[in-house]
């Protein structure tokens, strides 16, 4: 996020686009409830009638990957009507132009006709975000995981820029991260081009310094995205793998392909703190200890670094992650030498100049935002103050391209993808939970009840939703708060498992994130009951039902 948490309820106006923000990011929901409370305007833009759409001042559901198209709508609307804020672009921004000639291809009708939003909720959108400062734009994954992953967010920035709402007071363009530790993760290093606070791995001092630092001679070569590892593993060029916290076997996409590839492998290891059904597969299990069980550190959606203190002693043989992989490496003939994660916490303020300044004396309850490059640094709650890191903001002219897979004669209903509020992923977590188990027992699929009379199916019925790729039996749910020729599923659940039906052909090419969100499917009724009785076993877990089925 370029702006922290608090600053939401000071927005004027919030618009909420690719986000089921009550039901995955509940507490940043909460602040823009009470940014409502406060007379904020609210913008909801989700394909789907979502809960916090019923407070929205405009909620439109907007065709499945049309996000650009509906951005540079808004954006034609607004420099039309000279809503834009010109002292900003001149002063703060670069690209203008080159945007200005994109976006004048994007006039209401034509717009209206390639996302399905009505011309008067277009200009209603755009005159709520153009008009009321300082503007918030929240988005998750609802922007990202299509093909155009990179063009959504560009586009999102472009908006936001376009009214000079980056860099103040209750504005931003914030990404609501998944996990509690996405951020930190990312921080630390754990993507394939960078060492430790985004220090890339080919630049000659970033690795000579952590040569250094770590005794060791490191890679200078980049690393594999999960994406490019299937085709490795495939072919043979990669021969062994270590997941840390990380159940790909059902939230990878074209689980069908992805686990062909994961049985070419010599060497699978699992470090899970449960049986997942990717451990479940590995030659090697190292068991962790949970959050609850270990000292460490969390940054969170908002760059902010926290405490966690073990509460309890690990269970079983179990230990935290770090204690692991110092094991793994002193076997390797690497020994490490920590005696802590407060150990580990010192080196990193001496090799990351953004955690220069935070330590586990200051960061208290609270804890501090990064940057904070100096023991007596306040911490930096929002981005791009005065100016922008890289000097000026870039406007980057984008146009609409169609998702890779659009709904044919033989495939005709539209699936997306994602998740409810009662689970969270796989399920190693919540479905051993009896509470949440009880919220929602099973897997799914929603249908619009129009759709559902076509096909002659009712609520619970059995139907069978296959994609080029593979076939998933689930009971129907009706849902009127889809679009008709819609259908979802969530990714929670073995018995029905989304990903068996998604692309892993279909990715952004920079990022390579998957297009989780668009597939074409087809429906057809099965006649057989709903057979959920294996799914709870008495005093046990889903994975016993879920090995089964292999
Ligand atoms: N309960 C619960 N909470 C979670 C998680 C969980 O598993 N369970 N997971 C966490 C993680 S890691 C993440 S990444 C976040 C994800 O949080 P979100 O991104 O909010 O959740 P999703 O369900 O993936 O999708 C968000 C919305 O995108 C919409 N959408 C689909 N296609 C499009 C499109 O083309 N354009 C637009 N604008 N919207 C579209 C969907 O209708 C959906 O409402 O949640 C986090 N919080
Ligand atoms: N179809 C579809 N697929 C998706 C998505 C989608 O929207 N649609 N969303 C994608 C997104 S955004 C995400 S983030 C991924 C999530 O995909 P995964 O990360 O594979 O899903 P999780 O179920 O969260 O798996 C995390 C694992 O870590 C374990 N774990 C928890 N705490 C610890 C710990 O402290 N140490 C260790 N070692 N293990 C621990 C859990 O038991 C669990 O097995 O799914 C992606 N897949
Ligand atoms: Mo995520």
């Amino acid at each position: 996020m370029t702006n922290s948490i608090a600053e939401i309820e000071d927005a004027s106006c919030i618009f909420v686009i690719g986000s089921n923000t009550l039901s995955c990011h509940p507490l940043i929901g909460r602040r823009i409830i009470r940014a409502k409370e406060k007379g904020a305007r609210l913008i909801v833009a989700d394909p789907r009638k979502i809960q916090i759409g019923l407070l929205a001042d405009v909620a439109v559901q907007h065709r499945l990957g049309t996000d650009v198209a509906l951005l540079n709508g808004m954006m034609h609307i607004i420099l039309r009507n000279g809503w834009h804020d010109a002292d900003y672009i001149a002063q703060r921004t670069e690209g203008f132009e080159a945007l200005k000639a994109a976006v004048d291809e994007y006039p209401p009708e034509r717009v209206a006709a390639v996302t399905g939003v009505s011309v008067e909720d277009l200009e209603r959108m755009s005159r709520l975000y153009a008009t009321s400062k300082p503007a918030s734009l929240l988005y998750a994954m609802g922007i990202t995981q299509h093909t155009t992953g990179v063009d959504n967010v560009k586009s999102v920035c472009n908006l936001a820029m376009l009214c000079g709402n980056v860099g103040v007071w209750g504005g931003g363009v914030n990404p609501l991260r998944g996990q509690n530790n996405v951020q930190g993760a990312c921080d630390m290093g754990g993507l394939p081009n960078v060492f430790p606070g985004y220090q890339p791995v080919n630049n000659p001092q970033a690795h000579e310094k952590f040569s250094a630092a770590w005794g060791a001679k490191l890679s200078d070569k980049p690393g594999l995205t999960i994406t490019d590892m299937v085709p490795a593993m495939l072919d043979g060029r990669l021969k062994a793998l270590y997941i840390i916290g990380e159940n790909p076997k059902l939230s990878d996409p074209d689980l069908n392909h992805f686990n062909h590839a994961l049985k070419q492998l010599d060497l699978l290891v699992v470090q899970d703190i449960f049986p997942s059904e990717t451990a479940m597969m590995a030659d090697v299990v190292f068991p962790a200890a949970s959050s609850a069980e270990k000292d460490g550190t969390f940054t969170n959606t908002e760059r902010r670094c926290m405490r966690i203190n073990r509460a309890i002693d690990p269970v079983g043989d179990s230990l935290p992650d770090w204690e692991i992989v110092c094991r793994v490496s002193a076997a390797m003939g690497h020994p490490m030498p920590y005696e802590s994660a407060e150990d580990i916490f010192r080196e990193i303020t001496t090799l990351v100049p953004a955690y220069a300044g935070i330590s586990y004396s200051r960061m208290g309850i609270d804890g501090l935002a990064w940057p904070c490059p100096t023991p007596d640094h306040p911490g930096t709650p929002f981005l791009h103050k005065d100016k922008f890191v890289r000097g000026k903001g870039l406007f980057h002219a984008v146009h609409h391209k169609d998702p890779a897979e659009l709904p044919d004669l033989e495939y005709p209903f539209f699936l997306s993808t994602g998740r409810m509020y009662a689970h969270y992923h796989t399920g190693t977590m919540t479905r051993v939970s009896p509470h949440l188990h009880a919220e929602q027992p099973h897997g799914y699929v929603d249908i619009h009840p129009e759709d559902a009379a076509r096909l002659g199916v009712k609520d619970g019925d059995m139907v069978a939703v296959t994609s080029r790729r593979g076939r998933v039996e689930a009971p129907v749910r009706l849902r009127s708060s889809l679009v008709p020729g819609n259908v979802f599923i969530p990714m929670h659940f073995c018995e029905a498992p989304a990903n068996v039906l998604t692309s892993s052909d279909a990715y952004d090419p920079l990022v390579k994130i998957p297009e989780y969100k668009v597939s074409a499917v087809k429906i057809e009724k099965l006649e057989k009951e709903a057979d959920i009785s294996g799914i709870w076993p008495k005093g046990g877990a889903h994975y016993q039902y879920c090995a089964l089925q292999e």
